[in-house]
């Protein structure tokens, strides 16, 4: 396993909308094996494929403490979404950046797991909001997206100032 670097902000992987996983290949489970690992390092509880340069829609999740309820999604869709729930949220492609998100404070999620098989998860709280987080990733969606006009640009400025 290795652990891979996280792209950030403005890389243009990151706003482009990621191609749907046609089969699942060996090097699909190296990839989101080496994903976790990421996640787990960075420290994270998600990340989405984009994230590493590649743009598939893949995203892997874990909001345990312990690292043992791992959730390894492909072509994840939302079904369902019902209420509201605004939390700070941070990204790893968006260092030193943390703000309130509106979002739904319950979804239902279908997609495949790691072996090809149909999943659905019915998520809320963290685990909804993390969901929708690297949902959006696959969409080029950045939770700064999500925020006024004034804060977006606000951010978008004070990470290309670092970056210089
Ligand atoms: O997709 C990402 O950039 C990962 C991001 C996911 C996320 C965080 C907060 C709300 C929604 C989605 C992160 O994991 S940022 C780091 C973080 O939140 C965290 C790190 C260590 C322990 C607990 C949380
Ligand atoms: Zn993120």
């Amino acid at each position: 396993m290795a652990i891979l670097p996280i792209l950030t902000y403005p890389d243009p992987v990151l706003t482009q909308r990621a191609e749907p996983v046609e089969e699942v290949t060996e090097d699909l489970v190296e990839l989101s094996k080496n994903m976790l690992e990421t996640m787990y390092a960075a420290p994270g509880i998600g990340l989405a494929a984009p994230q590493i340069g590649v743009s598939k829609r893949l995203i892997v999740v874990d909001i345990g403490e312990e690292h043992r309820h791992p959730i390894v999604l492909l072509n994840p869709e939302i079904t369902h979404r019902e209420g509201k729930i605004v939390y700070t949220e941070g990204c790893l492609s968006l260092p030193g950046i943390v703000d309130e998100v509106t979002r739904a404070q319950r979804v239902v999620v279908k997609g495949l797991d790691i072996e090809g098989k149909s999943e659905e998860i019915d998520a809320q709280e963290l685990l909804a909001v993390c969901l929708q987080h690297e949902i959006d990733h696959l969409d080029g969606i950045l939770f700064i997206d999500r925020l006024s006009s004034i804060k977006r640009t606000y951010y978008r400025r004070k990470l290309r100032k670092k970056q210089a």
